[in-house]
């Protein structure tokens, strides 16, 4: 490579993270609520050393049993992990060194002064002060928020009418309803739905009624589900006949996406907690017949198992109405989503969403965006360079459509249909 060539790349590779860091991120899935749920905002120092990705870490290197840990509070519990992952051990790991991307681009320094310090800091921030704060340094425009109407502690909040910020928009979560019809018929009916677990057509309107309620009550934009590796499609189960006679005519009617999570295996180890949950492969057959069965239906999916990752790709080439995206926790490392995206772009070009972040705390959004990005701009820069060996020079007008396109853009439009 001449000099002049290898000048060229490395300015191409400058332009384009210049813009992959100013172009706004559409988060389209995350654990996160507005300040209107109040303590369903998680946000600070506390809540992000015990997020779950690091509560199963840090078992790792605990000796502490399970159940005093659970006893413990969470400032207890968050000093316990401080001092396993980030004074015995370099914290090496993406989720560790994720807190500490957060607390540098906020001006904190960890290692001057204790925990206590960066509580204080961090107490001292009123809500919506913090909410701007991250989302200028993360530059998150908009993020989906994950709302169940089978969740007490969420439920009332919708019953109430709460300020809310539009720049949290909803998505409907049904997991209850699909996975375990038995026990979500008696919720339905304590909540004004007159149906029984018998697959009529009766029930199945009910079953829509409510639907519709929730997608209406609270602004819903897609529905969403997790699903276990088991998950086949079709078949002669209660959740094959809720897709087919509720969910996916629901989906039809008001025009949404329906979004599959597929690969996550619940309770591998219950000690665990909400921590406790695995992976496994999942049988993509599913989501090839879902595609072909329902071509008036729109698919989101993302897939937790690397094996499932190039087929879903190949899939998403031959239906157009299926769209993926992100790189879904266990895979959400920089190598993975490297290759991952490297794959995507690839094969799929543009019409794809490479990320979502899934944060849980406000201040996540910070690390996974500014990981992703720079992940996202080596990936893309690669292509742009493939592009210009070919004789194509990409101009910036062109990155920048590009990297709209990839942070949100794609999305929204596979939304509209
Ligand atoms: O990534 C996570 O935080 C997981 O715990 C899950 O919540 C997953 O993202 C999901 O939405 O089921
Ligand atoms: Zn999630």
């Amino acid at each position: 490579m001449s000099n002049r060539e290898s000048a060229s790349i490395v300015s191409l590779r400058q332009r384009v993270d210049g813009i992959v860091a100013e172009t706004p991120v559409l988060d389209l899935h995350t654990h996160l609520y507005d300040p209107g749920f109040r303590s369903l905002l998680l946000r600070g120092i506390d809540d992000l050393l015990v997020y779950h990705y690091l509560v199963s870490e840090s078992f790792r290197q605990m000796e502490i049993p399970y159940d005093r840990f659970w006893a413990a509070s969470k400032t207890e519990q968050a000093d316990l992990i401080w001092d396993a992952l980030f004074v015995k051990h370099s914290p090496v790991s993406e989720a560790c060194t994720g807190v500490l991307t957060v607390l540098n681009a906020l001006g904190l320094d960890p290692r001057q002064g204790e925990l206590k310090s960066l509580r204080g800091w961090f107490a001292a921030l009123p809500p919506e002060e913090h909410v701007e704060r991250v989302f200028k340094a993360a530059n998150v425009s908009a993020v989906g928020m994950t709302n169940s109407p089978f969740d007490d502690q969420e439920r009332p909040y919708w019953e109430q009418s709460i300020p809310r910020d539009s720049r949290f928009f909803a998505a409907l979560r049904i997991d209850p309803l699909i996975l375990s019809w038995e026990t979500a018929v008696p919720f339905l009916r304590r909540n004004g739905y007159d149906l029984t677990s018998d697959r009529t057509e009766k029930n199945a309107l009910e079953v829509r009624r409510f639907l519709a309620d929730w997608t209406r009550k609270i602004g819903s934009r897609y529905c969403m589900v997790s699903l276990p590796p088991e998950f086949r499609y079709p078949a002669d189960t209660d959740t094959n006949w809720l897709l087919d006679e509720a969910v996916l005519p629901h989906c039809r009617e008001f025009k949404q996406p329906f979004a599959l999570m597929m690969g996550v295996r619940r309770a591998v180890n219950p000690l665990l907690r909400m921590a406790g949950d695995g992976v496994g492969r999942s049988d993509l057959n599913a989501l090839r017949d879902l595609c072909d069965g329902n071509p008036e239906n729109r698919f989101l999916a993302t897939v937790l198992s690397r094996e499932n990752l190039h087929e879903l790709v190949v899939l998403a080439r031959k239906f157009r109405n299926l769209h993926p995206f992100g790189c879904w926790w266990f895979t959400n490392t920089p190598q993975l989503v490297g290759e991952i995206t490297r794959m995507r772009l690839e094969l799929l070009g543009m019409s794809f969403t490479p990320q979502h972040s899934d944060a849980r705390v406000l201040d996540q959004l910070i690390y996974k965006w500014r990981h992703t990005r720079s992940v996202v701009a080596g990936a893309l820069s690669e292509r742009y360079a493939a592009l210009a060996s070919s004789g194509w020079m990409v101009t910036d007008a062109e990155i920048r459509r590009d990297a709209s396109e990839l942070f949100g853009g794609s999305f929204e439009r596979f939304c509209r249909g």
